[in-house]
């Protein structure tokens, strides 16, 4: 069978409800399943707009964003939760145990699976470190967490869903460099046939990305990998110097 999760922007603008000004600006780009397309550049560029018009927190003021050819305002809301899952640039905990945190998205799921998805976002050994386990608490807005284990452990929600398209705000910036790539070579196995979607601010998180976008004031001013931006982007140049 085909694969899901075919993510295409066509000539995307969007103005925030009251705004004068398009916060983004014909954007136009698609990310394909089995691959990892990144979305680079300065704050307020525009990278979580951009992100959130697929799971429509917002709708586009004129373009089309489509999923596997269908526009997402033909979809119903529960269709497009349940084939994409998006891990937010502040991610929220519930106050209530691990357990309930992660299942959110899939109340289905096995503990095998948390386990499995918990493994994947290297939030194991977090869990484990305590006898209360996956029954652990979180407080409202998971305040009892540190800001890098709330990535984890929101990141690993998203992974039992399993979903046909991921979206990664910033979702790597709290995390060393070193889990920061641990996770990522971990999340590549097992999102194989997965669509996955990363905006950072760092160059090291998507240097192996299939596709970059470099997003300048609401416009993709360059696209290409790292290699291809580094000979042709200046944009590109200075935020791997800065
Ligand atoms: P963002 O889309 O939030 O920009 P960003 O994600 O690229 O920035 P960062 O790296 O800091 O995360 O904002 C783009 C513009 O839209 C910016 O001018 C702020 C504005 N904006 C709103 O007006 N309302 C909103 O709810 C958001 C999220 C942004
Ligand atoms: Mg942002």
């Amino acid at each position: 069978a085909e694969k899901k999760g075919r993510v295409e922007f066509r000539d995307v603008t969007f103005k925030y409800p009251g705004a004068e000004a398009p916060v983004l600006s014909n954007i136009s780009f698609t990310a394909e399943p089995g691959k990892t397309l990144a979305i680079i550049g300065s704050t307020g560029a525009g990278k979580t707009t951009l992100v959130s018009l697929l799971p429509r927190l917002y709708d586009v003021a004129s373009g089309e964003v489509l999923l596997d050819g269908v526009p997402v305002t033909e979809m119903d809301s529960s269709e497009i939760t349940s084939r994409v899952s998006a891990v937010p640039q502040k991610p929220y905990l519930f106050s209530g145990t691990i357990e309930h945190n992660l299942r959110f998205g899939k109340p289905d799921a096995t503990d095998e699976e948390l386990w499995e998805a918990l493994e994947t976002a290297q939030a194991k050994g977090f869990v484990e470190e305590k006898s209360s386990g996956l029954n652990r608490r979180i407080a409202q807005g998971g305040t009892n967490v540190s800001g890098g284990q709330r990535q984890r452990l929101s990141i690993a929600r998203a992974l039992v869903t399993k979903p046909n398209v991921y979206l990664f705000d910033d979702s790597f910036s709290a995390l060393d460099v070193a889990t920061d790539a641990r996770l990522r070579k971990a999340l590549k196995g097992k999102t194989k046939d997965a669509t996955v979607i990363i905006v950072a601010q760092r160059v090291s998180t998507i240097a192996d990305a299939d596709e970059i976008l470099v997003l300048d004031n609401g416009r993709i001013v360059d696209r290409g990998t790292h290699d291809e931006l580094l000979e042709t982007s200046p944009t590109y140049q200075e935020i791997v110097e800065s």
